[in-house]
């Protein structure tokens, strides 16, 4: 399986494909990984030095990869976070090429706008450019529940409004929906959920819901969705593992008093997914 993964990239620490790519890898994925800023570190620091990349140096990447004539053998586009406007359009444009190199192939889209306790930490014209223009083209996304309540001008806070809000979102063409928090008023405390829906049903996990916010962890669980979806075709299976290794990768960090994700350190989680969380059908 082969992944085009258009993220930022960051010296110290992991988020964007410094977080994405090596999970893949260890699966045995075979990444092609563009580059849409090289910052020294996250934002979630406050300060950080380095450049953004031009959307048209990023667009250029892609048109040197498709001059090596191999665009038609990668089977997903992966995108998170979008630094800047333009580099939507870009995504879009990769998306097309490489769809028209490989009929088959899928866009996954972690449409990255922020969450229920932060609010929107992206530029301003991002939600509507993701709700308008980039989710009508992907196959798969993996919005948080306040993501999702944005795309789909919905408030999903029951597991049952939830399911409906993600049918809404797979009516505007995304096939699978990956709700990477689900926070439902009546959950048991100390739990949160993931939810996976697609043609052939719909799938819930509960984890304890540890007390870290890590910078990444949303694009290592977007990275490993994609790429175990794409090796297994089962989006309850692909939940499963992806669970299982985020929550051990989580637990690690916790416990290392680290910042930053312990991505490499966890290395064995996502080779071997534990699989200790249950996953229950819904429909
Ligand atoms: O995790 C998304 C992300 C991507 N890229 C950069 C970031 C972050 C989150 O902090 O700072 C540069």
């Amino acid at each position: 399986m082969k992944i085009l993964s258009i993220q930022s990239a960051v010296a110290y620490g992991h988020v964007g494909n410094s977080a994405a790519v090596f999970p893949m890898q260890r699966i045995g994925v075979e990444v092609l990984p563009v580059y849409t800023v090289n910052f020294s570190n996250h934002t979630g620091y406050g300060a950080w030095r380095g450049p953004m990349i031009a959307p048209d140096d990023v667009r250029d990447v892609i048109t040197g990869i498709e001059e090596r004539g191999v665009l038609g053998e990668i089977d997903a586009v992966l995108s998170g976070y979008q630094g800047g406007e333009g580099i939507g359009d870009v995504i879009i444009d990769a998306v097309s090429r490489v769809k028209t190199a490989n009929p088959n192939a899928v866009y996954a889209c972690d449409p990255v706008m922020g969450n229920a306790k932060s609010g929107c930490f992206v530029a301003p014209a991002i939600p509507d450019l993701l709700r308008d223009r980039v989710v009508p083209v992907a196959d798969i996304i993996t919005p948080n529940q306040f993501e999702l309540g944005y795309l789909t001008g919905t408030e999903p806070d029951t597991l049952e409004s939830t399911l409906a809000s993600a049918d809404v979102a797979r009516a505007m063409g995304p096939r699978t929906v990956l709700v990477t928090s689900v926070e439902r008023p009546d959950r048991p405390e100390g739990t949160i959920e993931m939810l996976a829906v697609d043609d052939s049903g719909a799938w819930v996990v509960q984890t304890p819901h540890l007390p870290l916010k890590a910078n990444g962890s949303g694009d290592v669980t977007a990275a490993l969705f994609t790429a175990h979806l794409g090796l297994t075709g089962d989006a309850g299976v692909a939940l499963r593992k992806t669970v299982s290794s985020v929550f051990d990768l989580l637990r690690l960090t916790l416990d290392s008093g680290e910042r930053e994700l312990q991505l490499v350190e966890a290395q064995e989680f996502y080779a071997h997914p534990q699989e200790q969380f249950a996953v229950t059908q819904v429909r």
